[in-house]
């Protein structure tokens, strides 16, 4: 069987495994990294768009920035439109100074390929049958097929960045895992197109017809997602019942300057919270969607994929260059203080503007009184505001 051998082994080349790998790869710590698909396939995912300041930090350390620092738009606020109008929540004034920067996760993952490619980092694509062995042992190793051959590699560590479908976090045995789950009763239904952005910032909707959101890329390209049933399917939507759907939830003058297009892109995703504990089993870390799920109403799962990324990037070069095992043994209490703390607010962001089908008028008093509240208080605002620029690392 062919083999190899290299320092840290990381199944995913999603955002979390391209960050670490070019982060660790600078630091003189050798990785390789096994990707299930293509990398055309990985780079035509639209997901997020909005970074906190930690993640653009850390891209300026992976030396992966350029792109971002020249086309990234920094954001100083949102609205929420509720009831007809628009409310601002200003970000820089709740939160110290603090802004988020508005860049697609499609382009950082297209700026770290670049990245890697520079450095001749390890990136092997369409590896099948990824499987991890001997992981409580101090000689643990991988095998994954590719054009009909088995393959292994010999590691110290193995990094589960494998989003939350992976095979990394099925490897830890149930009576190790605690698994926690919350499932909504519905979905976003996410349109890209070319088309000028609705705002200058993005507007959060609550309406009783469903939550929408207006965001963006750049200022040719916007993003827009609908709240939709379960039950709903990418094919019921024409572009034209996307945007007239879209519009009903919208305060009216925003409607009636919204410019509509064709969709270049249009999927359906569930909204889950989800959290596995703990974050190590033996020699594998798990990082980003592979332990941790959030609904997408606080831009939070990218943004959590990087806090975790920080401390596992502090835990092994501590390991490897210092002989020092301090904060690789503390690497899951670490992320999971902040991983909780991000699902709390994940949650209250979707309860307070999503329509739950079962939701009664109490509930809809309720909902409507904690956004009242929200923007009667200076205090209720500056704390949305610090959850939304990010907590501290
Ligand atoms: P990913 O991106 O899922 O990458 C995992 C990679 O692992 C590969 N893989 C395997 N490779 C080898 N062997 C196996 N057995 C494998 N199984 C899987 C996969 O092919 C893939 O390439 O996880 P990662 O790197 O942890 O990154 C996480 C983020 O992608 C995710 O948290 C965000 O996209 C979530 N998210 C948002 N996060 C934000 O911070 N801000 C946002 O504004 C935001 N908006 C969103 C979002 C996610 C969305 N969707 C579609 C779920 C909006 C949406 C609509
Ligand atoms: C996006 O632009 O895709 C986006 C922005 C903010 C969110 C979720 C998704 O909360």
């Amino acid at each position: 069987m062919q083999s190899q051998t290299t320092q840290v082994v990381i199944v995913g080349g999603g955002p979390s495994g391209l960050l670490l790998s070019q982060l660790l790869h600078r630091a003189g710590i050798d990785t390789i990294v096994l990707e299930r698909q293509t990398r055309d396939y990985v780079l035509g995912r639209i997901r997020a768009g909005v970074l906190e300041h930690g993640f653009v930090d850390l891209l300026r350390r992976a030396g992966a920035s350029a792109r971002m620092d020249r086309d990234g738009m920094v954001h100083h606020g949102f609205h929420i439109a509720h009831q007809g109008r628009l409310d601002r929540i200003d970000l820089a004034g709740s939160a110290k100074g603090q802004t988020v920067m508005v860049y697609g996760q499609t382009e950082v993952t297209r700026d770290l390929y670049e990245a890697r490619d520079a450095m001749r980092g390890q990136i092997i694509h369409e590896a099948a049958n990824v499987a991890l062995h001997d992981l409580t042992t101090v000689r643990p190793y991988v095998t994954y097929e590719q054009q009909g051959e088995t393959r292994r590699i010999d590691t110290k560590f193995i990094v589960g960045a494998d989003g939350f479908h992976g095979v990394s976090r099925k490897s830890i045995p149930s009576d190790v895992l605690r698994e926690y789950e919350k499932v909504y009763p519905f979905g976003w239904l996410g349109v890209l197109s070319q088309t000028s952005p609705a705002a200058d910032e993005l507007i959060y909707a609550r309406h009783d017809r469903g939550f929408a959101l207006c965001s963006m890329r750049n200022p040719q390209l916007s993003r827009y997602y609908i709240q939709v049933p379960l039950t709903d399917r990418v094919e019921d939507w024409s572009d034209a019942a996307f945007w007239e759907e879209l519009k009903r939830r919208l305060p009216d003058d925003v409607a009636r300057g919204l410019q509509t297009g064709p969709s270049i892109e249009k999927s359906i995703a569930p909204l889950r919270s989800f959290v596995a504990e703990p974050m190590r089993y033996g020699a594998l870390f798990l990082a980003g969607d592979a332990a941790h799920i959030v609904p997408p109403t606080g831009a939070k799962g990218l943004n959590l994929a990087a806090s975790d990324i920080h401390y596992l990037y502090d835990g092994l070069s501590d390991h490897f260059l210092r002989g020092d095992d301090t904060a690789l043994d503390s690497y899951s209490e670490r992320a999971l203080a902040r991983i909780w703390k991000a699902e709390r607010f994940s949650w209250w962001m979707t309860n307070l503007l999503h329509r739950f089908p079962d939701m009664s008028p109490a509930d809809l008093r309720l909902q409507q009184a904690d956004l009242d509240y929200l923007f009667s208080s200076d205090a209720a605002q500056a704390s949305l505001a610090e959850n939304y620029v990010g907590l501290p690392y």
